[in-house]
């Protein structure tokens, strides 16, 4: 057997193209940020991350989904080939951001899911959207506070060690219990800030 042989890309020959859309909503991201920061006096986003899903995990996801690992369903049936995550420090920003994005003609909104509004049953928070670029491609965006954020990647953690975990159990009710309890700071941080910033006003 050839060892160099390689496998085709998943994505077949859109990945230049897949990374200019994805470049390209860095860009309008950036707009946003700097326009908030100009309107409220501070930086709304703690950071943002961008992916191209790699090769083996839209190949898994694929399969996992019975799917035939093909470029349509990698790029066409599957959603998430481009994602880019926004993590803020307060809860507010996360809709301030969710609506700017909203207005940038370039992109259409396919789908939306507030899994902050309606958690999912094991605690996870973030809002979650999918755009349809104009170059065809979709990209998921999620938008989240740190908190939130900061959780999602601890329950990752647990679900990849699942299978050593001897007490996981007791680990999953302690990150509901987190989670929620994490809700209950956001929120009260948001409402210190508006009470700290409504004194200005006075
Ligand atoms: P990765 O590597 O982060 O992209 P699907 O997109 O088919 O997997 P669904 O239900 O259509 O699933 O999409 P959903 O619920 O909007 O979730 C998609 C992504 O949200 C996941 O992508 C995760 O990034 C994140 N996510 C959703 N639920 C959880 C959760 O319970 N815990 C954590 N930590 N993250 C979650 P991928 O493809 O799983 O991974």
């Amino acid at each position: 057997m050839d060892t160099n042989e390689t496998k085709a890309s998943i994505y077949g020959p859109h990945l230049p193209a897949m990374e200019r859309t994805m470049e390209e909503i860095l860009v309008r991201v950036e707009e946003i940020r700097e326009r908030l920061t100009k309107k409220y006096g501070s930086d709304p986003i703690e950071h943002c991350l961008s992916r191209i899903k790699s090769e083996e995990s839209m190949r898994e996801k694929c399969r996992r989904n019975g799917l035939p690992e093909t470029t349509e369903s990698a790029l066409s049936v599957c959603h998430d080939a481009i994602g880019v995550r926004i993590v803020c420090a307060f809860l507010d920003d996360v809709y301030i951001i969710r609506d700017y994005l909203k207005k940038i003609e370039t992109l259409t909104v396919v789908e939306e899911k507030d899994y902050i509004r309606r958690a999912k049953e094991n605690g996870y928070r973030s809002y979650h959207m999918i755009f349809k670029a104009e170059a065809g491609y979709y990209v998921e965006v999620q938008l989240r506070t740190i908190s939130m954020d900061t959780w999602a990647a601890l329950e990752h953690h647990m679900k990849y060690k699942k299978a050593e975990l001897a007490n996981e159990a007791l680990i999953v009710s302690e990150l509901k219990r987190c989670a929620d309890e994490l809700a209950s700071t956001d929120i009260s941080m948001q409402t210190i800030r508006q009470m700290i910033f409504s004194e200005d006003s006075k």
